[in-house]
């Protein structure tokens, strides 16, 4: 993952330069993480560049603002426009979109109304977050010490970035553990998600998945692969799921949009199934795959075309 500091960076309603696009120190979200944000994908299709469910990500976007009481000087179509705006104005063909809402300057209350709400947007190139080697053979995970957000403290539904200190700290220690990423506990002890992702699990062909009681951000590729696995065939239980349970699935996965569809191959060192990507895995990778490419039809309407994308 690299910046292009070339590249143009949508803010405050005018796209400007990347190296101008900056925040003052006093700026409240800095101090105390008052910012929602959205990471969205553009993938280069058969068909042109397309923008991967843009508007469900928009929806997020304005939810999440509404939980922290925020009303965006922006309508959801001015952002939507911005976003398609700054993927055609920088050219990738296929980009990682982070659009951000933030409170700036005013005072440093801890009541963040008085401060002005901003907004940006920056793109760039992000390619399959653990390899082309991850997405085939799988992961390593481990369960994290640390607990997801407990309920009624942080709202985990809403895309905050206070969140995101929760998940450094979920991600440091898997790092440091050897691990590529970890499964991380609900208050109760009850299997939340990864870090930034949503957790699958298969067992006797049938497929799990955390209930949004467990601590999880609602993942649009978590809706995504529940619409593809019932397009499949497959049935789909969201439901409380015990730590045990990792221990005895047959197949596990991440999915999100930094991370797409990728298989978990061991959990604690236990090997999930044979320790290799499973065939509903599989399966759901070809579909997910197949759709971002533009080899299978996009009968669900994911993707937004981003008109007239230069390429380079
Ligand atoms: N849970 C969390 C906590 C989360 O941050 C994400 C997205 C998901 C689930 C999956 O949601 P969705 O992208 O709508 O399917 N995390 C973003 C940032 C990840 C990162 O490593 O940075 C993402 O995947 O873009």
């Amino acid at each position: 993952m690299a910046f292009d500091d070339r590249g143009k960076v949508w803010m405050n309603g005018a796209l400007v330069a990347w190296k101008e696009a900056t925040v003052h120190v006093a700026a409240h979200a800095l101090h105390y993480g008052t910012g929602i944000f959205e990471g969205i994908r553009a993938y280069k299709t058969r068909n042109g560049s397309a923008i991967y469910r843009l508007p469900e990500h928009m929806r997020r976007l304005f939810d999440s603002c509404r939980v922290y009481r925020m009303e965006p000087p922006w309508s959801v179509d001015e952002i939507t426009a911005a976003v398609i705006a700054t993927v055609q104005a920088n050219g990738y063909p296929s980009c990682y979109i982070r659009p951000l809402v933030y409170r700036g300057v005013e005072q440093l209350g801890l009541d963040p109304r008085p401060c002005p709400l901003e907004a940006t947007i920056i793109v760039w190139e992000w390619s399959a977050m653990f390899g082309a080697e991850g997405l085939e053979q799988g992961i390593d995970v481990g369960v994290s010490s640390w607990t997801r957000l407990a309920p009624n403290t942080l709202p985990a539904m809403a895309k905050a970035s206070a969140n995101y200190a929760n998940s450094a700290l979920i991600k440091m220690q898997a790092s440091l553990d050897g691990y590529g990423e970890a499964i991380a506990l609900d208050e109760s002890g009850l299997v939340s998600e990864g870090s930034g992702q949503n957790l699958f699990l298969v067992r006797d062909e049938v497929i799990y998945t955390p209930a949004i009681s467990s601590s999880i951000l609602q993942g649009i590729t978590r809706d995504s692969v529940i619409v593809m696995a019932r397009d499949l065939g497959y049935e789909v239980r969201e439901t409380p799921i015990p730590r045990e349970f990792l221990y005895l699935a047959d197949e596990a996965f991440f999915c999100g949009t930094a991370v797409e569809v990728t298989p978990v191959r061991s959990i604690d060192r236990i090997a999930v199934g044979s320790g290799r990507r499973g065939p509903v895995t599989a399966a759901l990778q070809e579909r997910f795959f197949g759709i971002i490419t533009g080899d299978v039809p996009d009968t669900h309407g994911w993707l937004t075309p981003v008109p007239a994308a230069v390429s380079r």
